[in-house]
């Protein structure tokens, strides 16, 4: 069986260390914070399938090789003969400053539809994770997660909603409008602290209120460098970030995401869950690539115990 279902559209990414110009070399690999937290979940024991479209181009059978690579379940993904495997360009320009450049429009990816959800996707799953991405891509990928959050809710399976919003994909107030309607299926609500914004009103306090007002049951919310905090009906909790080398910071989120559903599917009790989600941002943040640096569950750990610059 399957503990975790997420969709979404996983791309190949090209870094470029520095400033994108010619003749500089680009590394391209797996990217797409859905496929990251399932790699995250898969590489912490977990079982994860990944839905999605990908192109028939060079691209798309690579996306689903590394996928697969990972342990990631990808039997139901389409490959869409007709559009392209959507690309992205990251330009680390700092050790915590990375630019991005899509070019995801019309993708195969943003081509997921309603009907790719197959009528036992919800059945013996204990967790469905979307994030504010998906919906971004197109309308028809839009009615896709709500369609997914619905059948989830109903089916009695906890939902996830990464807020993960992409100023580079649509502005605050569409992402608000096809958001919130969301909220009544969702169970967890995960958010940066400037993103709260999105799906509900006023300071944390009043936000987390409206948020738990709406029917979700568990809000966490990052706070980068800081750490972060988790809210559930027995009140918040704070974690402080584990003080490490930032390396790369792309998929910090997408490795808190899958902390944290790890220690949901593992029924640890809230300061717990908070903790692994504190860890692997930790892993994400101080290893280079969205997710080839996450660790396996025997590792987890160790980036809180060791002393800097020491030999494990
Ligand atoms: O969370 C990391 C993601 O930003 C990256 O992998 C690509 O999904 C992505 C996006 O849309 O930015």
């Amino acid at each position: 069986t399957t503990d975790v279902l997420t969709l979404g559209e996983a791309m190949a990414s090209f870094r470029v260390a520095g400033r994108i110009g010619f003749g500089r070399p680009l590394t391209p690999d797996l990217a797409g914070a859905e496929s990251n937290v399932a790699i995250g979940l898969s590489r912490l024991g977990h079982s994860v399938e990944w839905l999605g479209r990908v192109g028939a181009d060079p691209f798309g059978p690579e996306v689903l090789r590394a996928l697969r690579a990972e342990g990631v379940t990808v039997s139901h993904t389409v490959v869409d003969e007709t559009a392209p495997t959507g690309v992205m360009f990251l330009e680390q320009r700092t050790a915590d400053l990375t630019r991005v450049e899509y070019r995801r429009a019309g993708s195969a990816g943003s081509g997921l539809r309603i009907d790719d959800l197959w009528p036992t996707a919800m059945d013996r799953l204990r967790v469905l994770h979307l994030t504010g991405i998906t919906p971004a891509l197109s309308d028809s990928a839009a009615a896709t997660v709500a369609r997914a959050a619905e059948l989830a809710s109903a089916a009695g399976v906890l939902v996830s909603l990464d807020v993960n919003h992409r100023s580079r994909l649509w502005s605050r107030d569409d992402a608000s409008a096809t958001l919130r309607p969301l909220l009544p299926h969702v169970t967890l609500l995960v958010a940066g602290v400037d993103e709260l914004d999105v799906v509900a009103d006023g300071d944390e306090d009043r936000a987390v209120g409206e948020l738990f007002a709406t029917g979700v049951q568990q809000v966490a919310v990052k706070r980068g460098a800081v750490g972060a905090s988790l809210y559930t009906t027995q009140g918040r909790l704070d974690a402080a970030a584990i003080p490490v080398t930032p390396i790369d910071p792309v998929g910090a989120g997408d490795a808190f995401c899958a902390g944290l559903l790890s220690g949901i599917l593992d029924d640890l009790d809230p300061t717990a869950r908070l903790d692994r989600a504190v860890l692997m941002g930790a892993w994400a943040v101080s290893t280079a690539g969205d997710w080839q640096g996450l660790p396996t569950r025997a590792e987890l750990p160790d980036i809180a115990t060791h002393r800097q610059g020491e030999t494990v």
